[in-house]
């Protein structure tokens, strides 16, 4: 982005907070396992979207009277000889459209000059232990006061700007998903029984390291889709079992993709994972069509809960009224989580400031099992990026558990159930866009229909 970009995303921030100072904290290397062996550095996405500069160790300070400072690491003349010539302090401020920059050391003397002058400091909650004992160090308290401190006028202020996605950042959640295209085609192959997960795995990796992209997350490649989030990959795929795949990669600005795809390893979907596969795609559908500016999240999720216990009674795994069923929670024996999460810079967008992103002011989380699960359930705007994402799953501790407790047996027919154990789990997942009339899926299709899995496949 331009530095009129970064320019006009503060001074909107500036604007919904204008009392105070704010702290925009970068990120730091984290060390592996020493601490010239950091993992690979992923900057802070608040301070992705209001400076852009992508480098440890970096800081902005929003003055009270419109100043605005980038502090930063000063180039030594060792770093020329480990990491090359790099562009300066002045010139990272510069593409940030922020005048003036300072040495990172002299930080936390700045703010105490502000905290003697009665000016109140504004910062987000920390996310990890090296940023709270930043921030304790900085505001001189100790670590257990830093939560106590956190603006809660900013959280609220980032989450409306950064939920709203400009046509720009939605071309960037555009470009990863090209990635991702392309990280589908190459797994199809090696979806074969006898080869392992991590040969899909690495495929895939391989795909969005070629393109220097990073994955937005640990991608799941598992023929145990059941569980949730499974980031092992040492199974060796064998006839008839199903292999979830759910992943993502960064844009060149860091912004995520998210697809999943669930694919037969044997090529062809037998009978019965047909009809779960089916119900699960008419439940992503059925809630794609309806996602509209207005609409709540928790809607979406209630008419694919609705949909795919109707595919689920068709089967004979449930019976009853769906309305009367999902109301009281019994199909989330099969479908645990909630329907997906806005997506932005962060896989799960904003995650670090809680429910504040989420729900609207005033209203919490349903403490239904499954439904508590439900990361979004606010009423949907154009330029929101979501994902749309129902699964089943047969999770076998689960199903014992509730049938132990006779739990929803009106609605269950457990001994049917009982026959999918070692089935796994489906889930399809796509990312969409709000737009004034309804929705956009975003990206290239992949395929996603029976038929268009089955050919993708060979089958
Ligand atoms: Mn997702």
């Amino acid at each position: 982005m331009n530095p009129e970009t970064y320019t006009a995303r503060r001074a909107a921030l500036r604007a919904a907070v204008p009392e105070g100072a704010i702290l925009l904290l970068g990120q730091q290397e984290t060390p592996r396992n020493y601490l010239a062996n950091p993992y690979p550095f992923r900057q802070d996405s608040h301070f992705l979207y209001f400076v852009g500069a992508d480098l440890p160790d970096l800081a902005v300070l929003l003055l009270p009277h419109g100043e605005e400072v980038l502090f930063g690491p000063p180039q030594t003349p060792d770093d020329l000889v480990w990491h090359g010539p790099h562009p300066l302090l002045g010139d990272r401020a510069a593409a940030a459209g922020i005048s003036l920059h300072a040495p990172v050391d002299t930080l936390g003397a700045r703010i105490a000059d502000l905290t003697a002058a009665g000016v109140r400091l504004h910062y987000l909650p920390p996310y990890r232990a090296d940023r709270t004992l930043r921030l304790a160090e900085l505001l001189g308290q100790r670590p257990v006061a830093v939560g106590e401190g956190v603006s809660g006028e900013l959280v609220r202020a980032v989450v409306r700007q950064r939920s709203i996605k400009s046509d720009a950042e939605v071309a960037q959640i555009e470009d990863a998903l090209a990635v991702s295209h392309e990280m589908y085609l190459a797994a199809y192959p090696l979806v074969r029984p006898g080869r392992r997960e991590s040969e899909v795995a690495g495929a895939m990796q391989g795909v969005a390291l070629a393109h220097d992209r990073a994955q937005s997350f640990l991608p799941i490649v598992s023929v145990r889709g059941e569980v949730l989030h499974n980031n092992s990959y040492d199974n060796v795929m064998r006839e008839g079992d199903l292999l979830l795949v759910d992943s993502g990669t960064e844009g060149p600005l860091c912004y995520a993709s998210d697809i999943t795809r669930t694919l037969p390893v044997s090529g062809r979907f037998d009978p019965v994972q047909r009809e779960i596969y089916q119900a699960v795609l008419d439940a992503q559908l059925a809630a794609i069509a309806a996602a509209r500016p207005g609409v709540t999240n928790r809607e979406l999720h209630i008419i694919a809960a609705r949909q795919m216990t109707r595919g689920l009674r068709a089967m004979g795994l449930m019976k009853g009224d769906e309305e009367e069923a999902v109301s009281v929670g019994a199909h989330a024996l099969f479908y645990v989580h909630g329907l997906g999460h806005m997506l932005g810079l962060d896989v799960h967008d904003m995650e670090d400031l809680g429910d504040a992103v989420g729900y609207p002011e005033g209203e919490k989380r349903s403490d239904q099992f499954g439904m508590a699960f439900l990361r979004l359930a606010r009423p949907l705007e154009p330029g929101f990026v979501i994902t749309v994402e129902p699964g089943l799953y047969f999770i076998p501790a689960l199903m014992e558990r509730w049938e132990a407790e006779g739990k929803h047996v009106d609605f269950i027919d457990y001994a049917r159930a009982r026959q999918l154990v070692g089935f796994g789990g489906v889930r399809i997942e796509d990312d969409i866009l709000i737009t004034a009339e309804g929705s956009r899926v975003l990206g290239e299709p992949i395929p996603k229909t029976v038929q268009e899995v089955e050919a993708a496949l060979g089958g």
